[in-house]
């Protein structure tokens, strides 16, 4: 078998090879034959009739008409980049996995996508993100294909369709775009209480990040890691973000979504580009396999997580995302991952959810992009392949000779297979199964609230009044009262507060027991429902709220808006911007026009973005330095506008000495996350000790009371 050479070492990206441009090149056909002129078909006379002989104009017009591939029915909005993943652990007598071994770097190509919306809708609705690596290991690719959520809606893959169905516009009118707040969503998620614990995250902030490189990623499922002697050990994966794990808030993704859809795509790019290389670590828990069934929830239902306080997360690298695409198409659009990209030394897990997806991924991707898929180069092992196939759409390879069978005695028995030499390659492990083949579902899966109830608990008094909201604005937009007080009885089941206030929204009274049709669908898979589950081991888990601890957070990479207007004090802008710039944050001037602004010392400068061009939600925090532009701003109705929105998402606000006025005229009341300069020297740290904390949600839940 040919083999990559430097092991450990980062190998010359495949894409490389393929990478092209067109500087000082004559345009051609697609043949290479130069084209004398691009402007005008080939026709009868210059006003004439065209022809059809015309083999240019069908060349150029024939590509442009098959430009667009079938977008992927989930996950069709994406970005994506390429990085490495390094390894700093040595968890060799787990694995033999050439990539999970100590101090091995191994190149990676990281999609993140949301679910529900079509290729082009907006990046803020709320939604599950995808979070998918594909490691290009000297022993085949590897894909991670997970999610920012570790639990999922469903069981079994056989209802995934319909819950697909029903997420998506609905078929009539097809609406609406990229959201879950309708009917058919929610008639769906009433009928199937499996879904509850799932329910949770996506109501929470998890659901709308501030960011992409501020979310968690998880392989949901759980694996198993296989070491040289053949044993198995359970494995779920985590990515920790370096930067924490943020959200917006649902008012604001709502008017991200209004002034710039692109948000999450763009702030990627740009701070790839910037060389902001946004980082995560790779933790596991592992899990003997002799400790099977030893927890009160069953290691293969996806709806349940393992509690890290009963399985803590050990850390074993870091991915860095170093490097965007090229070109969209080429790499992000035609990426095909899939959860069958198994190396030696890792195994699927029988959850029936995952068991599967083994066989969706692939057949997906040889609908979407051929059966060829694995020889574009986005989706080429590193480590070349050797087989027995020749044919197929688009075929790239050539391989030589008169022998694609096996064995062979005509190209000396080659490609053999590993076992024929003693070497190693992919083995299943040799797990021993004692069953009846059955269509049924293990009553170990039959607790469906009980990890709910866990998720709801450990959330912070704003992260669960955001969990409220949420289930109140997605209930109260689906139009069916039945739908509404069905699912409001699940809450119940999950907690009677969470249910009261979420039903005094919706005018119900949360009714005792679950409705009449959801037990129906629930006794389908389990006939003597509801099944008293075991007692959870933790009644709190630390690792499921997002809320950032004192002393911990960081600001690098936000990005804070100086509203200024001509006039303004060069000093003043200077006394906050070195300071943030210093912690990795950007200071951004927002002015009345885009082009040149006069400083009050007389020097200009340039305006980019304008209160017109932007909006605060596009910015973490504000800052209004002072100067004669304080008379001008005060007559500006927009920069009103940028203080109230940020006010009421709980954003950090501060205010040079001489900008009282503007604070006077304004919504906003004086909290502790309104800032200002004359109140105190360290005025400066104030602010930026708040920006780590994300936001000062406190105010929201004092405007509550
Ligand atoms: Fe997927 N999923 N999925 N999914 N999924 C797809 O594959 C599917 C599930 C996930 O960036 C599709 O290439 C089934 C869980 C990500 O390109 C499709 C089931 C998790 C991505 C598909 C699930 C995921 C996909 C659509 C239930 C988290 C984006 C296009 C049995 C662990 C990959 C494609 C990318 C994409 C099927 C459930 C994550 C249709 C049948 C659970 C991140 O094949």
């Amino acid at each position: 078998m040919e083999k990559n050479t430097g092991k450990n070492n980062i190998k010359t990206n495949q894409l490389e090879e393929h990478l092209t441009d067109n500087i000082g090149k004559i345009l051609t056909t697609n043949d290479g034959v130069p084209i004398y002129d691009n402007n005008n078909s080939l026709k009868v006379g210059n006003r004439g009739p065209s022809l059809q002989q015309d083999h240019i104009y069908f060349d150029k017009m024939m590509h442009f008409d098959r430009e667009r591939i079938p977008e992927r029915v989930v996950h069709a909005r994406g970005s994506a980049a390429h990085g490495v993943f390094e390894m700093k652990a040595d968890i060799s007598q787990y694995t033999t996995a050439q990539f999970l071994q100590m101090g091995v770097k191994t190149p990676v190509f990281v999609r993140f996508s949301t679910v529900a919306g079509f290729k082009g809708s907006t990046d803020l609705a709320r939604d599950v993100r995808g979070f998918s690596v594909k490691f290009y290991t000297e022993e085949g690719n590897y894909d991670l294909v997970g999610n920012n959520i570790p639990v999922f809606f469903i069981q079994d893959a056989m209802n995934f369709p319909d819950l697909v169905h029903a997420v998506k516009p609905e078929p009539n009118k097809e609406i609406p775009q990229a959201a879950s707040a309708h009917d058919t969503f929610w008639d769906f998620i009433s009928l199937i209480p499996e879904s509850a614990h799932m329910i949770m995250w996506i109501m929470s902030d998890r659901a709308i990040p501030r960011s992409l490189r501020m979310m968690e990623g998880f392989g949901v499922h759980s694996f198993k890691l296989v070491n040289k002697e053949g044993k198995g050990t359970f494995v779920k994966f985590h990515w920790k973000p370096k930067l924490g794990v943020h959200g917006v808030a649902w008012n604001e993704a709502q008017k991200i979504s209004g002034y710039n859809s692109d948000f999450h795509r763009e702030e990627l790019w740009e701070n790839i580009d910037k060389a902001n290389f946004p980082q995560w670590d790779l933790g596991v828990q592992l899990i003997p396999e002799e400790d099977e069934l030893k927890y009160s929830f069953d290691i293969l239902d996806p709806t349940k997580l393992v509690p890290e306080e009963l399985v803590p997360v050990t850390i074993l690298g870091t991915m860095t995302l170093n490097k965007n695409p090229e070109n969209f198409f080429a790499e992000t659009e035609q990426a095909a991952f899939d959860p069958g990209r198994l190396v030696p030394g890792i195994d699927v897990s029988n959850d029936p959810l995952l068991q599967g997806r083994i066989f969706s991924y692939m057949d997906t991707q040889n609908y979407r992009l051929g059966g060829n898929f694995h020889e574009i180069p986005i989706n080429r092992s590193v480590n070349q392949k050797s087989n027995n196939q020749k044919d197929g759409s688009s075929r790239i390879d050539i391989l030589k000779g008169n022998v694609s069978y096996f064995p062979n005695s005509q190209a000396s028995g080659c490609p053999y297979h590993a076992m024929l030499k003693g070497e190693t390659g992919f083995q299943s492990h040799q797990e021993k199964i004692n069953a009846r083949k059955v269509r049924e579902r293990s009553d170990s899966f039959a607790d469906h609230f009980s990890q709910a109830r866990l998720f709801f608990n450990s959330q912070s008094e704003i992260e669960q009044l955001h969990i409220i909201k949420a289930l109140s604005f997605e209930l109260s937009k689906v139009k069916d009262t039945k739908i509404r007080e069905r699912q409001v009885a699940i809450l119940n089941q999950i907690d009677p507060k969470l249910a009261s206030e979420v039903g005094k929204n919706l005018n119900i009274t949360p009714p005792k027991d679950l409705d009449e049709l959801t037990l129906q669908f629930a006794r389908q898979n389990h006939p003597n429902y509801p099944i008293e589950g075991k007692k959870l081991e933790v009644e709190k888990s630390e690792a499921l709220s997002m809320k950032v601890k004192d002393g911990e957070g960081s600001i690098a990479t936000r990005k804070v808006a100086f509203l200024v207007a001509d006039g303004v004090s060069k000093k003043s802008i200077d006394a906050l911007k070195t300071i943030l710039e210093n912690q990795g944050a950007e200071a951004v001037l927002i002015g009345e026009k885009v082009g040149a602004l006069k400083f009050e010392e007389g020097e200009t400068t340039t305006i980019k973005n304008t209160y017109k061009t932007d909006a605060s939600v596009l910015y973490d925090a504000l800052y209004t330095p002072n100067g004669p532009s304080v008379d001008t701003l005060y007559n500006n109705p927009d920069y009103f506008e940028w203080l109230k929105d940020a006010f009421m998402h709980c954003k950090a606000i501060a205010f040079a000495s001489g900008t009282e006025k503007l604070i006077e005229k304004s919504d906003i009341k004086v909290d502790k996350g309104i800032i200002q300069e004359k109140d105190a020297k360290e005025w400066t740290t104030q602010l930026i000790d708040l920006m780590k904390k994300h936001r000062y949600w406190q105010r929201e839940l004092d405007m509550e009371k």
